[in-house]
């Protein structure tokens, strides 16, 4: 046992002062002092992970009415402030004592810390602060990163509960590395929603490890874990030789056989629900940490729950998501309506309008829309009945292969795999392009540069990461092949060329690739798939007729859109001094292809043209 600093032990009560006398790390405890001494709450809470601990945080979220109760007893809504909807990339700085290109809102670090830290004094006077303690990633594993949540917010916590591994336990004993620390005030509340937005600020000091996030609620502001985290862990992983992604991570079946494979989409493109394909097998929907073990990538989920997006969830397009939210799973869920009767509703769940409610806006009357597009739930995974056995081993699975997707709806085919490692990381990784949605403030539907999906939380010099992400694919010995889907192309008529159940199949065919069991269409922008190979999957899978029309539709190459998005990427890169020769190279190759192939088949060329390898 050690000596709690004099202020802290001032501070806690007998009982939380039993709890923080467990606390092995002293940096740990000097931490929660100083917060302790600058936010001034009127008490601390220890929270150690017991069930009665547990209990309390979830009391203190429905006493303060940050979380509504519903009909079913382990099922709470949580309201966001009409302007706190969606991740605030505005007043969000990502700071550091050494320049950092390519970020937006790169700010001057003492500045930023300053104003933070001066919203932050004496910002819990009369309030209580939380003190958490969890883990990215498994527990008792080399990926583990450890991570303390200060916050007054019940909301905020219990959240956590759901989403991530408690890890008081791990706290107790020595640490395997310094933990992150996460400081969340929501500020002063009125009628449960925080009050003063217009002050919201969220920064990022990559230096230290520390995330400071002020006036606001949420979750993606404030759950220091979620895309606070990931933004420390991309810095880190550069310096340590890991990476922190914007991934989800699947094991796709086949025959008896799972291949599993990481995949990065920007937020509202897909990602959750290509987690949660029918008849495959989950194992995260948001963020992954990847490693090079003996020759070969593993990966794990940092999460054990989702935060996931509800728009458009009903029974027909994710079956499985949709009975966990009729089960009697715990679930908090945010921004979406709640009926007098206590019965949860949100945009296209497939159901006749409620005849009343109260949602994200107030009081809401028919012709309104439901819920926010950005509307969520929070659950945790062990609800999920296709949970991968493999999801907490604290070694990882193993990563056959990566995928990468955005919101295009004029370019890419709705699935290809690229000619090696860094033409892939390259070429269809760093050159996502996206659709802007409702997860960020701000404009929806603009296309935007997303290099990774991890636009908003890059940390590092784009070049360097960039780099660093190459590197990562050598002296592998079977280095995942890499592919990219499109899940919104559209045909001139502007209309969606692809079901959402097609993705079942994309993956299908990308597992087969992975184990060199079919063969592909070469074409200058990668490997492509034949018609017969989606046709057999498409009937043996969705029990679906797959016209030959519609594949040549699908699948045929774009040249000059191809063309156009490549001097985009190009001159995006231009603007980095950072970005090393190799990766222009990359580009210019593709660049190359594109053009010869124009010379030949025009600019819209039928991939049965091209030769089969
Ligand atoms: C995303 O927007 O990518 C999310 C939700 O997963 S948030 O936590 O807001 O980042
Ligand atoms: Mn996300």
């Amino acid at each position: 046992m050690i000596d709690l600093p004099i202020s802290l032990s001032n501070a806690l009560d007998n009982e939380n002062k039993l709890k923080a006398n467990k606390i092995y790390d002293n940096e740990v405890l000097s931490w929660i002092s100083k917060f302790n001494e600058l936010c001034s709450p009127a008490r601390i809470f220890i929270n150690s992970g017991t069930e009665a601990d547990i209990e309390y945080i979830k009391k203190k979220a429905l006493s303060e009415k940050e979380e509504l109760p519903t009909r079913n007893k382990l099922q709470t809504i949580h309201f966001d402030g009409i302007r706190d909807q969606a991740r605030d990339r505005d007043h969000t700085y990502i700071v550091s004592e050494s320049k950092i290109e390519g970020i937006k809102n790169y700010a001057n670090k003492q500045q930023a810390v300053d104003e933070v830290m001066s919203l932050l004094r004496g910002i819990m006077k009369g309030k209580e602060m939380l003190v958490g303690f969890y883990s990215l990633g498994p527990k008792n594993s080399d990926f583990l990163i450890p991570a303390i949540q200060i916050t007054d917010s019940g909301y905020v916590m219990h959240s956590e509960e759901l989403l991530y591994r408690n890890a008081y336990d791990v706290f107790t004993k020595p640490l395997n590395r310094r933990p992150f620390l996460f400081v969340h005030s929501e500020g002063e509340v009125e009628n449960g929603v925080s009050k003063n937005v217009d002050k919201r600020r969220v920064v990022i000091d990559v230096d230290n490890g520390i995330a400071y996030s002020v006036n606001t609620q949420y979750a993606g502001n404030t759950i220091g874990l979620k895309k606070l985290a990931l933004r420390l862990g991309i810095s880190m992983g550069i310096k340590e030789g890991f990476l922190m992604e914007h991934m989800l991570l699947v094991g796709i079946n086949n025959d008896g056989r799972r291949s599993y494979f990481s995949g990065a989409y920007p937020s509202l493109c897909g990602k959750t629900s290509t987690a949660m394909m029918p008849g495959e097998s989950l194992v995260g929907d948001d963020i992954a940490i990847l490693r090079k073990v003996n020759g070969e990538i593993r990966g794990v989920n940092t999460d054990k729950g989702v935060f996931g997006v509800i728009d458009g969830i009903n029974s027909t397009d994710d079956p499985i998501i949709w009975n966990v939210l009729h089960s009697q799973a715990e679930i908090i869920y945010s921004n979406a309506l709640l009926t007098p009767e206590g019965i949860v509703r949100w945009n296209g769940d497939g159901l006749n309008d409620p005849d009343a409610g109260i949602n994200f806006a107030g009081k809401w009357k028919q012709g309104m829309q439901i819920s926010n597009s950005n509307a969520r739930f929070t659950v945790s995974l062990h609800n999920f009945p296709n949970l991968d056995p493999e999801y907490d081993n604290p070694a990882g699975v193993p990563i056959k292969g990566i995928v990468y997707g955005g919101r295009d709806y004029d370019t890419w085919v709705p699935v290809q795999e690229s000619f090696n490692w860094a033409h892939g990381v390259i070429v269809y990784g760093a050159s996502i392009e996206s659709q802007s949605t409702a997860a960020t403030l701000g404009k929806s539907d603009v296309r935007e540069f997303n290099p990774m999906a991890i636009l908003d939380f890059l940390s590092v010099n784009i070049g360097d990461y960039l780099k660093h992400y190459i590197d990562f694919g050598t002296n592998l010995k079977d280095p995942p092949k890499i592919f990219a889907v499109n899940y919104f192309l559209k045909d001139d008529q502007n209309k969606y060329l692809t079901e959402k159940s097609d993705k079942r199949i994309w993956f299908k065919w990308i597992e087969m690739r992975s184990n060199n069991d079919v063969g592909a269409i070469e074409t200058p922008t990668g490997y492509m798939p034949t018609y017969e190979s989606l046709n057999q999957l498409f009937l043996k899978v969705l029990n679906k007729s797959y016209p030959k029309e519609l594949y040549i539709k699908q699948f045929s190459i774009r040249v000059d859109n191809n063309l156009q998005k490549i001097r985009r990427i190009i001159n995006y890169y231009k603007n980095y001094k950072s970005v090393t020769t190799d990766v222009f190279q990359i580009l210019a190759e593709q660049e190359k292809r594109l053009l010869v192939a124009k010379e030949q088949y025009g600019g819209i060329i039928n991939p049965e043209l091209l030769p089969i390898k």
